[in-house]
């Protein structure tokens, strides 16, 4: 059996990380099944999650996760996908994961009225994998430090809040555009993609956080019948 290694459950999504959200939704979709395995991020092989066991090879990377699986399949998910719809959903995955990622971040770890939300969520994370409750402050205020330095490395972080958000909500106009009536995001069929797709739209929707993104996501009603339609599909049972 496949094993997931992630953070958690968290805010009402299946992980507090997008990345582990997408490979398990990868999984829901061409229906194998797996194991969730709660890890400590720093015994990981890239000190990111989510990695997976596959025939118990660790193998870190959403992308590379996908990859590999679907190399074992003889159908393969985006089988039905031209160059052309293969080349826009690759643009619109890279857009989700290397941009609209780090401003998630931002309102997450960095922005007061995110942090808020977010860091009991971290320090209860942290309490189950075993970090003493009287280090958890520590731990949860150093990772707030190198989570802000990530996304002002990328260089979203460091617009001013309003400019941050508006780059983030035409990322998700674009998105709402070409998602248009579809029930998936290139088409009628599920590909790929739309694991990305699921997790990013779910972690922006996630009523624990409440920012103008969300709200802006809220107003697109393609976003948000999406977001029901894939939670109905494929993560109604556990
Ligand atoms: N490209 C990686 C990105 C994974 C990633 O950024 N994971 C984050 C959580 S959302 C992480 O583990 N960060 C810890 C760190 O970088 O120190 C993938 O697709 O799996």
């Amino acid at each position: 059996m496949i094993k997931v290694h992630k953070y958690g459950p968290a805010f009402g999504l299946p992980d507090a990380s997008p990345f582990v959200t997408k490979v398990e939704t990868y999984l829901r979709i061409v229906g194998e099944p797996y194991e969730e395995v709660l890890t400590d991020v720093r015994k990981m092989p890239r000190k990111q999650l989510p990695c997976a066991t596959i025939d118990g090879v660790i193998v870190p990377d959403s992308s590379a996760i996908i990859e590999r699986l679907e190399a074992r399949r003889s159908t393969k998910l985006d089988a039905h996908l031209d160059p052309k719809e293969r080349a826009i959903a690759f643009a619109f995955k890279t857009m989700l994961e290397e941009h609209l990622y780090f401003g998630l971040l931002y309102f997450r770890w960095t922005a007061d009225d995110g942090w808020r939300v977010f860091e009991p969520g971290l320090r209860e994370m942290l309490g189950k994998l075993g970090v003493p409750s009287l280090l958890r402050g520590l731990v949860s205020g150093q990772a707030r430090k190198q989570v802000t330095s990530r996304h002002e490395t990328q260089g979203i972080g460091r617009k001013p809040r309003e400019e941050l958000a508006a780059t983030c909500k035409d990322m998700l106009d674009s998105l709402s555009t070409y998602l248009g009536d579809n029930p998936f995001l290139c088409g009628d069929k599920p590909t790929t993609y739309d694991a990305t797709a699921y997790a990013f739209i779910a972690g922006v929707l996630a009523p624990a956080f409440k920012n103008e993104v969300r709200d802006h996501a809220t107003s697109k009603q393609n976003l948000v019948a999406y977001d029901n339609r894939m939670k109905a599909a494929y993560w109604s049972r556990a």
